[in-house]
């Protein structure tokens, strides 16, 4: 009769086991693994954790605990969690590396179910909830998918102005020695490969710049000198009707469009399938003031890029995504990083440019009757709000450790509420740092700004 009822209870338990998969997306540094980190390392301090007020599971007292377990796809790599808590526990305190792979990690979560019908047929409820890291640049490839080899090759030539103009001098010039149609040169496609390599390289490193296509040329991960990473765009040729009617497949034309087609269908396709198709929650992580502190051509490349990961948005029939993939999201949280860089008055002004930055997204989402929110929050607060006397009077300020480790008390500026115009560059100072992180103790949460309020939106209602 024991046995029986055990058996009742775990399959009545297994039936009541919820699962969310959560997608953090995010062009490049705009901050998903600490997101990640600190999610984690808040919902393992879950049971007593005193930092998470707006979550109401625990601010209620029913959620149980949570815990590390095994993820299940076995051939993903695992999120470095262990790692990341080190670098933020070490002495001096430091930032997590940047991420280089895509990897994953599974969380347990127990909780007390509040619904009457579900207490009454347990006690405890288990939500399993999976995240997914990957690299920034690997989210800019989706647009790739809607372009043939020419279309990619004519928007490549597009941008090529500004700092772009001047960084791709080497490849251009190596470029204009190509005879498209003339038979395969492998020697000659991979110098010029190498060379727009450098050039992307160089737009990511030195310019800052975010809208580095194809991603995984800048990070290759697993394909690391492999030729479906040895091509570039055709931009500049000169090609006419008849040319491109015939393209010999042995010619260096023919070999580049196979290399992108190849790239398009074995490397994004199948990134996408892997980590998109089962999603069913989504928060798009946007790091608006570095970009604002760098200048305008770097806030516009942000712009740029940040509407071609947005792509992944479009959740209507007619999105690439949704065609392709089939993504549930239900819910998508858009959220403005690093809100300790500014000083708390300046929050809301960071969440109105964000809702401008994103508004095309937002009415696409909203048209399919995807839930949305729009937030500021600061994953691993690095600064604590202070006053500094300015003329006589007080003035709100932060205080904090630079990545030297000197302590500094800074006013970092203002945060304009809408989109800057052209004069607003102009006048403009800004004094954003970057901040070592807060000294903690390993057994106590990282300091955060409304993580806990994220947290509410993405899993409260599954908690329930
Ligand atoms: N002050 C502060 N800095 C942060 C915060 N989150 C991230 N940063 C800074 O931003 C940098 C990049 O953050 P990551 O989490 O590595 O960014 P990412 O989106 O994972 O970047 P990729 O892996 O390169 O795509 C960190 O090294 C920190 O310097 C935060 O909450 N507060
Ligand atoms: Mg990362």
């Amino acid at each position: 009769m024991k046995l029986m009822k055990n058996k009742v209870n775990k399959w009545l338990s297994r039936g009541l086991d919820r699962h969310v998969r959560l997608a953090v997306t995010g062009l490049s540094k705009a901050g998903k693994t600490a997101f990640i980190t600190s999610l984690v390392n808040q919902l393992l301090h879950s049971a007593t954790n005193p930092r998470l007020p707006l979550f109401q599971p625990v601010r209620e007292g029913y959620i149980l605990g949570a815990r590390r377990i095994p993820q299940r796809q076995l051939l993903v790599p695992s999120f470095d969690f262990d790692l990341n808590m080190q670098a933020l526990h070490s002495q001096p305190p430091l930032w997590p590396s940047p991420t280089t792979d895509v990897s994953e990690i599974r969380l347990e979560i127990r909780y007390r179910p509040q619904k009457r019908a579900l207490r009454l047929l347990q006690e405890s409820v288990t939500l399993y909830l999976d995240i997914v890291d990957y690299p920034g640049e690997w989210l800019l490839d989706l647009p790739l998918l809607s372009m043939t080899f020419d279309e990619w090759s004519e928007k490549q030539s597009k941008i090529l102005t500004g700092k772009r103009k001047t960084l791709s001098k080497e490849w251009l010039e190596a470029l204009d020695e190509l005879d498209p149609f003339a038979e395969l040169n492998e020697k000659q496609i991979l110098d010029i490969s190498q060379k727009f390599t450098t050039y992307l390289y160089a737009c990511k490193e030195e310019a800052g710049l975010h809208w580095v296509q194809p991603g995984r040329f800048v990070l290759p991960g697993e394909y690391a000198g492999a030729p479906v990473l040895q091509f570039f765009p055709l931009v500049n040729k000169s090609k006419s009707e008849s040319q491109l009617k015939e393209i010999p497949p042995n010619s260096n034309y023919g070999v580049l469009k196979e290399r992108y087609d190849y790239y398009c269908k074995h490397i994004v396709k199948r990134f996408y399938q892997e980590n998109f198709s089962k999603v069913d929650r989504q928060i798009l992580l946007v790091d608006v003031l570095e970009p604002l502190n760098a200048g305008v051509d770097s806030f516009n490349d942000m712009r740029l890029a940040l509407e071609q990961l947005m792509q992944s948005f479009r959740y209507g029939k007619t999105g690439l995504l949704q065609r392709l993939f089939s993504p549930k999201i239900d819910k998508i949280m858009f959220a403005a990083t690093k809100a300790d860089h500014v000083t708390p008055d300046q929050h809301a002004h960071l969440v109105t440019l964000l809702q401008q930055l994103i508004h095309d997204a937002w009415q696409t989402a909203s048209f399919e009757g995807i839930e949305m929110e729009c937030l500021t929050l600061a994953s691993i607060q690095a600064t604590e709000p202070g006053l500094v006397d300015y003329k006589g009077q007080k003035v709100a300020a932060l205080r904090g450790h630079l990545l030297n480790g000197d302590p500094i008390l800074v006013y970092p500026g203002e945060v304009p509420a809408r989109l800057p115009k052209r004069d607003f560059w102009e006048h403009h100072q800004f004094d954003f740092r970057s901040f070592r992180p807060i000294v903690t103790d390993v057994d106590e949460p990282l300091p955060h700004i409304r993580l806990d309020k994220a947290l509410q939106y993405l899993l409260g209602d599954k908690l329930k």
